[in-house]
């Protein structure tokens, strides 16, 4: 049964989102009923004349329940159809009121309930979790003011200047038109086409070339809010502000061989692990942070503050860490949550305002409009999962799933039959929780034109590739063969390296090079700029917290040597699994998963434990030499020497044998080093 809260009800604290949602959650019941809440009698049979008879019209169980499992699913979203959702809060450190008189940025008590859903973009709903792609990150702040959407990436620029190219741009990435070949893999004609001509593309290219577009989990990738937004503070003061989601975990990747052999393996990875990762009480955690700039310096940049294609250096403006978010619940149910949510890049609170960056503009409208047919119509915010914990009043009435049942008289106003209400939010003159646009002078003529301040698209492109470690400049470089490399048009696959020019000389030529085109001339943006801030690999590796770990054994395994390493690794949070070539026990160890049954490329880390009885069997020899291949931390422990051996690994890095002292804690630290990418030099490459 279906219990409503009046749209007025307010609700005012943490818990009452869950409180509200509690209301609608349905109990499975004893005794099958029709919606009507009839009870029926079979489910099995429909109602037919006879024993082998026509079925009838009128047995009105079978239409209601085929009627509704015809209409089960609703539109996909068009883009980031594939998402996964977590629910949290969010707490400020403290008042940022001098910027913003936002309410859950100035109350440091304050825990404000939040969902956010993490998606990719390109695939459909059923595609693999593990693609190249930029992932999207989407929070939803449930305030006392409010819903406020932060509606971000992963990746802190886009593809595009203005929002009227985005339905190109999709439609170069999405699967091209004749065949709907490839699903979710920017490497067709298409998309390439796109990008050369269409430069600006050219920073997030970079971007989307390197790992930051394999990241490793959700859990671990940083978020952005890519616009240039303004803050407002009480006295109507602006600042211009960008939003980071900063990993506690830290930000790590996959390697490119890896993502390809999940995809088969497990293409829910990045969904399964932040699932388990909740349900283990492993909460994912993420600083906000922001760059703050004052508006007299709004022009101080060598780039425009409204061109989505462009960071602020960190080096330049810091970012000022400001609170946290918690991601401490799974969704009961995926549809009524996850796919339900509907975020709008509108949706902003009392102290948070945009800015003319003309992308940010034009989704203030394609966000509000794709939910309509999405979801069905106007009244999409009465989902439990989309409404807000602060009261609503107004005067919008009716259209399709009217959840209310309205009890005014009247529904305009001003109107004096119901005491004039609602009435304007402003009560008795105080301004506070209102509203109020930010006030900025506007003036020009009324053209179509690209503003000339945003036609530099190579520089902060050279930016990102000079602020690269080298094994990033590998993988970025291997990205482009490989997506270039499936790419039918000659002259494409030339202009982009056209572009790449641009970029960097080297690059541009040894991507030539691979592809078998001439060496095009270099013409770098030279500014000799770097960002070390950019660079995966500057990113600390002390902790191996849910990492996960693969444990290897058979009849010759130390139990007590295993159990201990185990238990120590446990206790600095890794998360292991034994395996062992059948399920059940290998003596008193308990085996987690049959060894057929698992993938090297679920792990994180291998502890060889287990000797002569695996050195024969070519999976578990393939299982260790692929983790090595993919750059992870392995351990060989008593028997485990066997294993070692018989893998015959070419290189000692990252590898950790039984004779090497400190066993444990030398393994934990190769742990947490994520990946041993000067493997790849070794001859080995991932
Ligand atoms: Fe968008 C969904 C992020 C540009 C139009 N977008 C969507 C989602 C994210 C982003 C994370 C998924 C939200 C969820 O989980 O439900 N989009 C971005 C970012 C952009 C961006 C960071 C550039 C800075 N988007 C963008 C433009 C347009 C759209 C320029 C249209 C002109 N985006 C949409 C959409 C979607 C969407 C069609 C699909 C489903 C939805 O909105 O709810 O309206």
């Amino acid at each position: 049964m279906r219990h409503l809260i009046p749209l007025g009800d307010p609700v005012t604290n943490e818990n009452d989102k869950q409180q509200q949602l509690d209301r609608y959650r349905v109990e499975q019941g004893d005794r099958l009923t029709t919606d009507q809440g009839v009870r029926v009698e079979d489910t099995d049979n429909s109602l037919a004349v006879g024993d082998r008879g026509p079925t009838l019209l009128e047995d009105f169980h079978f239409r209601e329940k085929v009627m509704r499992f015809d209409h089960e699913r609703i539109p996909e979203r068009v883009v980031h159809a594939r998402g996964s959702g977590a629910y949290g809060f969010f707490q400020v450190h403290e008042s940022l009121e001098e910027y913003t008189c936002a309410d859950f940025l100035t109350d440091p008590s304050l825990r404000t309930p939040v969902f956010v859903r993490f998606s990719t973009v390109a695939g459909s709903r059923g595609s693999a979790d593990t693609v190249r792609d930029v992932r999207g990150f989407a929070t939803k702040f449930y305030t006392r003011e409010g819903n406020y959407d932060l509606v971000g990436n992963n990746i802190p620029v886009f593809f595009i200047q203005d929002a009227v190219k985005f339905p190109d741009f999709v439609h170069a990435v999405k699967p091209e038109p004749h065949n709907e070949i490839p699903q979710a893999q920017s490497a067709h004609d298409t998309f390439w086409d796109f990008v050369q001509l269409q430069p600006e593309t050219m920073h997030m290219v970079m971007w989307l070339m390197s790992d930051r577009a394999l990241p490793r989990s959700f859990r671990m990738m940083q978020g952005f809010g890519v616009h240039t937004f303004r803050f407002v503070n009480a006295e109507g003061r602006g600042t211009f502000v960008k939003f980071h989601w900063k990993p506690v975990l830290g930000t790590h990747s996959l390697v490119w061989d890896e993502v390809l052999r999940i995809q088969g393996n497990d293409p829910d990875f990045n969904r399964r692990d932040l699932w388990e990762a909740i349900e283990r009480g492993d909460h994912p955690e993420y600083e906000l942070g922001v760059q703050l700039v004052p508006e007299s310096e709004e022009h101080s940049f060598d780039f425009d503050l409204l061109d989505p294609t462009k960071i602020i250096p960190e080096e330049d403006v810091p970012v000022r860490p400001i609170g946290r978010l918690t991601l401490d619940r799974n969704p009961d149910n995926f549809f009524a949550e996850t796919e339900q949510i509907a975020f709008c890049t509108g949706n902003v609170v009392p102290g948070i305002d945009f800015t003319n960056d003309p992308l940010l503009q034009g989704r203030n409208f394609s966000y509000l409009d794709t939910q309509l047919l999405r979801l069905g119509g106007p009244n999409f915010m009465q989902i439990p999962i989309n409404r807000p914990v602060a009261p609503v009043h107004n005067d919008q009435r009716d259209g399709f799933h009217q959840d209310a049942i309205h009890q005014s008289r009247t529904s305009y106003t001003k109107n004096s039959i119901s005491e004039g209400c609602p009435m304007s939010g402003v009560l008795s003159g105080r301004m506070e929780g209102v509203f109020r646009h930010y006030t900025e002078r506007v003036e020009g003529e009324k053209i179509r034109r690209r503003s000339p301040s945003f036609e530099d698209h190579y520089s902060q492109a050279a930016l990102f590739w000079n602020s690269m470690s080298d094994w990033e400049k590998r993988h970025i470089t291997e990205a482009f063969l490989f997506e270039l490399g499936h790419v039918e048009r000659r002259y494409i696959k030339e202009n982009v390296v056209g572009h790449l020019a641009h970029v960097d000389g080297d690059l541009a030529a040894e991507v030539a090079r691979g592809l078998g085109l001439p060496e095009p001339q270099a013409v770098r943006t030279d500014h000799g700029k770097a960002s070390p801030a950019l660079s995966q690999a500057n990113a600390p590796r002390e902790s191996i917290a849910t990492r996960k770990i693969a444990i290897l054994v058979a009849d010759d395994t130390d139990a007590d040597q295993v159990a201990a390493v185990r238990r120590e690794l446990q206790a600095r949070g890794a998360v292991c699994e034994t395996l062992a070539s059948h399920e059940g026990t290998v003596g008193p160890l308990d085996v987690d998963r049959r060894l057929g049954a698992a993938a090297s490329v679920l792990y994180d880390a291998v502890l060889l434990a287990a000797g002569d009885e695996l050195t024969g069997d070519g999976h578990a020899v393939h299982f260790v030499r692929e983790a090595f291949k993919h750059g992870k931390a392995i351990g060989a422990l008593g028997a485990g020497r066997a294993l070692l051996e018989a893998a015959a690994l070419p290189d000692r890095q990252g590898v950790v044998g039984p004779d090497d002292e400190g066993f444990t804690q030398r393994f934990a630290d190769a742990v947490a080093v994520h990946r041993h990418y000067d493997r790849e030099v070794a001859g080995f490459s991932a």
